[in-house]
């Protein structure tokens, strides 16, 4: 079983998220517009019919059935890979968690974009850097409590405890994210999250996560994606 993953070239991106889990587990994937170009990304959204992926990522079985949403997308292949949870409590606990993932990124996404995804960051750099300074002193730590809590509920390193699930891998990629992002803010905060940090390390030390990393795969962070690092977000 293979799958495609469609994602924008160039960037890890929202599309990392989902790379993850699938270098994790050992799952088989092509990561199309990787291989045949922005183009054939732009192409195949655009042959679609029916109801379609809003925006990229956006996951293809070999049967033909198409799914959208990051966190639709890896907690569907959780349930179908094994990286969930067989406890519907927990599969929903691993889901919501997900979800909060999601809003996070968005979060971190308009600290570059406060105004208007479709301009620039230089046409909208003074209310970036009002908004961000609210994101590092408030929502950073608020987020940070919340998983540090959730990875608190069993015995560690991950949220089930030693199993590795989709929320962890997740976590892995804020964390790194945040860490070019803002390394400043997470340089100051890094001790106060001890449990994330074991977290982000034992994801780091996965076998699929380990050779992905070490893979002409995996992409780096750049001002064109998500986590961006503009040093007027991340002052000393
Ligand atoms: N909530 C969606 C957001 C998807 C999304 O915003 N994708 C970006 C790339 S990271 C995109 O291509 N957006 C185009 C648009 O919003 O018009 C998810 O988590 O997958």
């Amino acid at each position: 079983m293979s799958y495609d993953l469609w994602y924008w070239p160039g960037i890890p991106g929202r599309g990392e998220f989902v790379r993850l889990p699938l270098e994790a587990a050992g799952i088989a994937y092509r990561d199309r517009a990787m291989e045949d170009g922005i183009d054939a990304l732009t192409e195949d959204m655009e042959q679609r019919s029916g109801i379609k992926p809003y925006a990229p990522p956006y996951i293809v079985t070999e049967e033909g059935l198409c799914i959208g949403q990051t966190a639709h997308i890896v907690s569907w292949l959780a349930d179908r890979h094994g990286f969930g949870s067989e406890n519907e409590l927990e599969a929903l606990q691993l889901i919501q968690l997900q979800l909060d993932i999601s809003d996070w990124v968005e979060e971190v996404h308009t600290t570059h974009h406060p105004i208007a995804t479709s301009k620039y960051f230089d046409e909208q750099k003074d209310a970036a850097i009002a908004h961000a300074k609210d994101f590092r002193e408030n929502r950073i730590p608020k987020y940070a409590d919340h998983f540090e809590n959730a990875l608190s509920a069993n015995d560690g390193p991950f949220v089930r405890g030693a199993r590795w699930s989709h929320v962890d891998t997740s976590l892995f990629q804020m964390m790194e994210g945040l860490e070019y992002a803002f390394p400043n803010r997470m340089a100051a905060l890094r001790e106060d999250y001890p449990r994330l940090k074991a977290c982000r390390d034992a994801v780091s030390e996965l076998d699929g996560i380990a050779a992905y990393k070490r893979s002409d795969r995996a992409q780096a962070f750049s001002e064109d994606g998500i986590f961006r690092h503009y040093p007027e977000l991340d002052p000393e």
